[in-house]
């Protein structure tokens, strides 16, 4: 009905991963195009002009439509599914935890990961590290709001497996290679280990 669905991806980015995870559970095949964003792959004139003008991925395409935003193409695949509440307050806080991801959580979680696991603290400009306290400080009262929620409810967006669990679950079990130490964080880690033993899981690495 909607044709081929292409995922434009880095196979490293958490962003991506949430797309196939999420595709994942819904038994949704997607075919995979890969660039490499430290060589600016996303950043050709090509890519701007057909892709995403926003020079980054990921990018759902949808038969001859592209959908950027990791969240909004997640919504896109799950719309209708069991990965969304039926219920418009849990539905409505589900779309809370993911608006909060990408506002309070990735921007420290995920930017300290990119910066010292895949560009190198030696590597990085003066005003980057400046901004290394402030990030580890940002991540780990991320973290710890989390740990929060999760010692009163299941998931993140009540009793139910959802889009959040997935959006928050990409850069969260990896945060420990962006020097966040999760031994810090016991619902945290009790997540991590129940998202990893849903049976349609699969591995970032995949
Ligand atoms: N808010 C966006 C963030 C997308 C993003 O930052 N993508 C990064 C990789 S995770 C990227 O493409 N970086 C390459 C670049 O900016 O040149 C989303 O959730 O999809």
């Amino acid at each position: 009905m909607n044709g081929q669905l292409i995922l434009h991806e880095d196979a490293r980015s958490g962003n991506c991963y949430k797309i196939r995870l999420t595709a994942a559970h819904l038994d949704v095949p997607l075919t995979r195009r890969n660039y490499d964003i430290m060589a600016g792959e996303t950043r050709t004139p090509e890519f701007l002009a057909s892709v995403n003008a926003n020079g980054r991925i990921p990018v759902l395409q949808i038969g001859d439509r592209f959908l950027p935003e990791s969240n909004a193409a997640c919504f896109w695949l799950a719309d209708g599914s069991h990965l969304i509440p039926a219920d418009r307050f849990a539905r409505a806080d589900m779309l809370r935890w993911m608006f909060w991801e990408q506002y309070n959580h990735e921007p420290s979680v995920a930017t300290l990961r990119f910066w010292r696991a895949f560009v190198g603290e030696e590597n990085l400009s003066e005003a980057q590290r400046g901004q290394l306290g402030a990030k580890q400080a940002g991540g780990e009262a991320a973290l710890a709001l989390m740990d929060e929620q999760l010692g009163r409810t299941a998931w993140l967006a009540g009793e139910a497996f959802s889009l959040a669990d997935i959006a928050l679950y990409a850069y969260t079990h990896v945060a420990g290679e962006g020097g966040f130490d999760l031994s810090t964080y016991p619902n945290v880690q009790r997540w991590v280990a129940d998202v990893a033993g849903l049976p349609a899981h699969v591995l970032m690495a995949g």
